[in-house]
């Protein structure tokens, strides 16, 4: 049966990529980041979860990681994959005075 073996070959393939890169999720609440600095693993994600009855806009600007979210809502989240190691300066383009840093090893 080679196609069912081709088939647990993929999605054990699947399971082990996934064991690899792991996911941090990041709560927003009361216009601030759960945590103020995390360290992850280069290649893997961060989820940051909007958990206000407001809008953020999360984004960064450092060279490790550029990005921009846009703006979201109560309940929404958006991840974003840390490729590359560095130090990550994460803001909030509505509330100036949310911050975060993320090191990103290698
Ligand atoms: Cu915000």
């Amino acid at each position: 049966m080679r196609t069912s073996q081709a088939i647990a070959f993929l999605l054990l393939s699947l399971l082990f990529a996934q064991a690899q890169a792991g996911e941090h999720v990041v709560s927003q609440k009361g216009k601030a980041f759960a945590v103020k600095k995390l360290t992850v693993q280069q290649g893997d994600s961060v989820r940051f979860v909007n958990d206000d009855p407001f809008a953020h806009n999360i984004f960064s600007l450092s060279d490790a990681k550029s990005f921009d979210l846009g703006s979201y809502g109560q309940g929404q989240s958006k991840a974003v994959v840390m490729d590359k190691a560095g130090t990550v300066d994460v803001e909030c383009a509505v509330h100036p005075d949310m911050k975060m840093t993320i090191e990103v090893r290698k």
